[in-house]
């Protein structure tokens, strides 16, 4: 059976990074595509040299032209630039819905039969809008989000544990940025749910409050320690496993931006909600019941990615 055929579209610190992870995994066949000339080949070249080191056959090409994306089973889209200081939320809404617009002209055109995992921010908008440019169909467009801030929730929750990660599990509902839910009571370790931890005296409320913030402004804290730039590691390891669900068929449930159709009381939005990803792409929209608090704070994040989608429509009257 030929290989798989993944394509990066944009090779920046996520991309190469996913590069890296996709090569080591034997995931398939890599192309990373960026408009930067030079930068996607020069990554492809040296991840590909690390291949006789490792042991991991895969061919990987740079490229600057859509044409090289052509058949791929799997596109993750990190191309875009990063809120430089200064830079209004309008501002990035403007410059990277042009470059949605042209990755998902670039999908629609090459590769319209892939799964679509966006990265690119503020994510529940430019997930929504790649999903309009490419014209595909919804359920195999998604977001990723959910899984890089459960596990930034689980690794907080591990440590104050002093358990292993393997054991600890986590949902993070909602929008990507302040508004995300980290729903405890379906937190647990090994299926011990945290309120239950609590009780036990593994930890207080107040202890695992200031984890959730923690949890929340867990992109900023990282931003602030590099200065330039922001996460690309735990960002890129997280649209890997939602890649690899969807390539092995492993049926994973996961926290992802998904179009919703009326679940949780929401139509035609992108919001983080679990979900089942198999072959079929998001095959399943796992509806929990969310308690007074989690359902409140659900709401205010649905209420914000409506509120970024407004101004998205104000800058792309098309959309
Ligand atoms: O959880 C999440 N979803 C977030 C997402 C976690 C971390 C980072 N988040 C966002 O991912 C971040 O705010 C950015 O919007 C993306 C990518 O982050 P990365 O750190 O990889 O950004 P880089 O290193 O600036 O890479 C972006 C690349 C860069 O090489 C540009 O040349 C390229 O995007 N780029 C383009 N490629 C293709 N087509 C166009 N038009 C284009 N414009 C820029």
């Amino acid at each position: 059976m030929a290989r798989k055929k993944i394509a990066l579209i944009g090779a920046g610190m996520i991309g190469g990074t996913l590069a890296h992870l996709a090569a080591m995994k034997e995931l398939g066949d890599i192309v990373l595509f960026d408009i930067a000339e030079g930068t996607p080949q020069g990554k492809a070249l040296d991840i590909a040299q690390s291949g006789p080191v490792e042991g991991f056959d895969a061919d990987l090409k740079g490229a600057n032209s859509y044409e090289d994306i052509a058949g791929a089973d799997v596109c993750i889209v990190t191309a875009g630039v990063p809120r430089k200081p200064g830079m209004s939320r309008d501002d990035l809404l403007g410059i990277n819905l042009k470059v949605m617009k042209a990755v998902g002209e670039g999908i629609k055109a090459h590769a319209p039969n892939a799964f679509v995992i966006c990265i690119t921010n503020p994510l529940d908008a430019m997930v929504w809008a790649l999903r309009e440019y490419s014209g595909l169909p919804h359920n195999m467009v998604v977001g990723m989000a959910g899984v890089l801030d459960s596990a930034r929730f689980r690794h907080f929750l591990a440590d104050e544990f002093k358990v292993s990660v393997e054991d600890v599990t986590a949902f993070v509902l909602g929008g990507h940025g302040d508004t995300m839910v980290p729903v405890v009571e379906y937190s647990t370790v090994a299926g011990i749910p945290l309120p239950d931890l609590i009780k036990m005296g593994w930890s207080t409320s107040e202890r695992i409050e200031k984890i959730v913030q923690r949890t929340r402004s867990g992109g900023g804290e990282i931003v602030g320690l590099l200065k330039t730039g922001s996460a690309f590691y735990a960002p890129a390891t997280s649209g890997i496993a939602m890649a690899e669900s969807y390539l092995k068929d492993k049926k994973r449930l996961l926290p992802c931006a998904a179009h919703l159709t009326g679940q949780y009381g929401v139509d035609d939005l992108y919001v983080g909600v679990p979900v089942v990803i198999g072959a079929g792409g998001v095959e399943r929209v796992v509806e929990i019941d969310l308690k007074d608090e989690a359902k409140a704070n659900f709401q205010t994040s649905v209420d914000a990615v409506k509120e970024l989608l407004v101004a998205c429509k104000g800058i792309d009257s098309s959309l």
